[in-house]
């Protein structure tokens, strides 16, 4: 896959920057945050584009004091030499839209990006950028200031025996609304490429704290399985397996555990596909083919038996799927471009791991007996389930109106598109919540103390919970493959929890059931947090006045205008506030604070799920902090 004829000239001229500095969402996604750290990826990507194409095996991040980021590889050096165009090649990849060798005919791009549009887009978008190139002996050196203009010409500084690149850039203040680069960020994706290419070894240095670690991976994705699959207990060892055929190499690790959730991170040239795609659906086919074509050579299934269904083999599945495919045939699909769609990655990733996961099952029949034996258990439980369910529906028609509970407080008009449903932390809240509710439209279903954590039950004990049973009861739309969206009986779900560690656990072991198991519900944006006000001030004065605050900030500043005699309650709970107040503060919607709980990145959340789960509350503030984005209900633009 890799083509080595192109040096100072294959490198085609298209555009100029001023185009990036004015539209600059178009090439880096943002402006925020989030395209903040594309510029890291992206210089980030073209080092390891250079050691794929096997030059180069150590590639250093460094965060500055100064907000700059320097990234250094031993490659070959970017080309110094004269290009077609008549300039220098280094200062046409650094300066010049779509230059690079990486386009055009005959490069190499093995790492995918958003855009992938590399040095040139990152340079535009920065304050300073200084790229030196170790090469020929020589190191050459070139700055450019203020989005891509160029300081002086391309310098020798002096003789050297190595090679490789380092470029430095400073992200411009003028056209990010941060420029705070995040240490845990930068490491998470660093960790990602150094488990994905065997024997890299990625460094990362943060000036600002003295922070430094290096990852390298001996065993690559193996090891990532490993890693994921540590606090668990896994039933075999990882199982490995790697072939190419035409213009796609498929590399796979797979594991199972004795738990039942499934985990399956796709990467397409060293990018996660967080949407997975064909090679995704390639792998699962194959999976489900491979286990029944095998049941059945082996005699584990009876002739009667139907065949096993895929998302129960997968059960306690934990896999990468790591591809890489040629750019010619390269096709994403979806508004962030997270889904692969090329169609021949499904044939070939089918194919290849049809094959080689007939072989392994063929070599531990032990093993394989045990994951058809617990995807039968699975399928009885799925069975058993909706016998149990049907039941439920048809004892309903009997008795007319049952609530499974009997504590739900149900909304007064069935309306789908406009009721909602709030999940309350505790029967103390709840009942306030039903006082104060406008019951035409708003549903009560309290919650005795914490839920099922489901990560530590099988679907089976999961659906048998109560709390669990009632809220999939509730919600009337089924869960798992059969979840229906349409038959969603609430435009809104609202986990109205206690503003402090027990409520931020409940939050997370709610978000987790809906991720599970009605998935659609979270990327619908139907799924909200309620914010309960921290203080309650009462303005004493000829006329008393409650005002509800947020926040410190907010407190303090309303007690800067406030008489001496003005009282500040701080609230603990829910349950401290009356009907009235619960309304005012949390329930209605002209006055509430409501957020909507978007799942950035589903798989990523995903592969800590399992280490929330355990006792510590710190970590789960984390975690809803940093994978859980909100937006503010008004700001929704509905
Ligand atoms: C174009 C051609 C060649 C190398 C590179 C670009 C290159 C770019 C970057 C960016 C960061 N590190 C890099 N390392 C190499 C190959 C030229 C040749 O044939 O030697």
């Amino acid at each position: 896959m890799q083509n080595n004829n192109y040096g100072d000239s294959s490198i085609t001229i298209l555009e100029g920057l001023e185009a990036v500095r004015k539209r600059p969402g178009m090439y880096i996604g943002s402006t925020d945050d989030r395209g903040l750290h594309h510029l890291v990826w992206e210089i980030v990507d073209n080092s390891i584009d250079e050691a794929l194409a096997g030059y180069g095996k150590e590639i250093t991040v460094i965060i500055g004091n100064d907000n700059s980021i320097t990234v250094m590889d031993n490659g070959r050096g970017v080309p110094c030499g004269k290009h077609a165009s008549g300039k220098n090649t280094l200062e046409v990849i650094y300066t010049v839209l779509h230059a690079g060798g990486k386009f055009g005919t005959g490069g190499y791009k093995t790492s995918g990006g958003l855009h992938g549009v590399g040095g040139s887009v990152v340079n535009a978008l920065s304050s300073y950028m200084e790229v030196t190139s170790y090469r020929d002996g020589k190191i050459h050196r070139m700055i450019f200031e203020n989005g891509g203009k160029k300081i002086g010409k391309l310098e020798i500084l002096g003789d050297t025996k190595r090679t490789g690149t380092t470029v430095k850039f400073i992200p411009d203040g003028q056209i990010f609304s941060t420029t705070i680069f995040d240490y845990e960020k930068i490491k998470e994706r660093i960790r990602e490429n150094a488990y994905l290419i065997k024997d890299l070894k990625m460094n990362l240095i943060d000036k600002r704290t003295n922070k430094q670690e290096s990852f390298v991976y001996e065993r690559g994705i193996s090891e990532y399985v490993e890693d994921i699959d540590k606090n668990k207990k896994p039933i075999h060892k990882v199982c490995y397996f790697e072939d190419q055929i035409d213009k796609i190499a498929v590399e796979v690790a797979l594991q199972f555990v004795d738990t039942y959730d499934e985990k399956i991170i796709s990467f397409v040239n060293n990018v996660h596909t967080k949407d997975g795609g064909t090679h995704e659906l390639g792998f699962k086919i194959a999976l489900t083919r491979a286990f029944n074509d095998f049941s059945r050579k082996y005699n584990l299934l009876k002739e009667k038996d139907p065949n096993l269904e895929g998302s129960d083999l997968r059960s306690g599945l934990t896999a990468i799927v790591s591809v890489r495919v040629e750019e010619s045939i390269l096709e994403f699909e979806g508004q962030t471009k997270g889904k692969l769609g090329t169609p021949l990655a499904k044939t070939i990733v089918d194919q290849i791991t049809y094959e080689k996961l007939t072989e392994y099952l063929v070599n531990n029949k032990d093993l394989a007996q045990k994951i058809v034996d617990k995807a039968i258990v699975e399928y009885n439980a799925r069975m058993a389930a909706r016998k149990a369910r049907t039941q439920a529906r048809l004892d309903k028609k009997d008795k007319q109106e049952v609530n499974l509970s009997g504590k739900l407080s149900p909304a007064g008009e069935k309306n789908k598109e406009i009721n909602e449903l709030f999940l309350v932390e505790g029967d103390s809240a709840g009942g306030s919540a039903k006082k104060g509710r406008d019951r035409r439209f708003q549903a009560i279903l309290p919650l005795r103390g914490k839920i099922l954590n489901i990560e530590k039950t099988g679907q089976e004990n999961a659906l048998k919970n109560q709390e669990i049973a009632t809220m999939i009861y509730t919600i009337g739309a089924d869960y798992g493959s059969s979840f229906d969206l349409k038959k969603c009986n609430y435009k809104k779900i609202i986990i109205m929890t206690d503003a402090d560690d027990d409520g931020a656990h409940i939050q997370v072991l709610l978000l987790t059931f809906f991720f599970r198991y009605m998935r659609p519900l979270i990327e619908d944006g139907r799924v909200y947090v309620a914010l309960p006000p921290l203080f309650k001030i009462v303005k004493r004065g000829k006329k008393e006045e409650t005002i509800y605050a947020w926040t410190n900030e907010e407190k303090e500043k309303i007690l800067k205008n406030a008489p001496a005699n003005t009282i500040v309650q701080r609230y603990k709970g829910l349950g401290e506030m009356n009907a009235d107040q619960l309304w005012d503060t949390t329930m209605n919607p002209e006055t509430r604070n409501l957020i909507r709980v978007n799942i950035e990145d589903l798989s990523d959340a995903e592969k800590q799920i399992d280490i929330l789960m355990g006792d510590d509350a710190a970590r789960r503030r984390n975690w809803l902090e940093s994978n859980v984005s909100f937006t503010l209900e008004d700001e929704q633009g509905e």
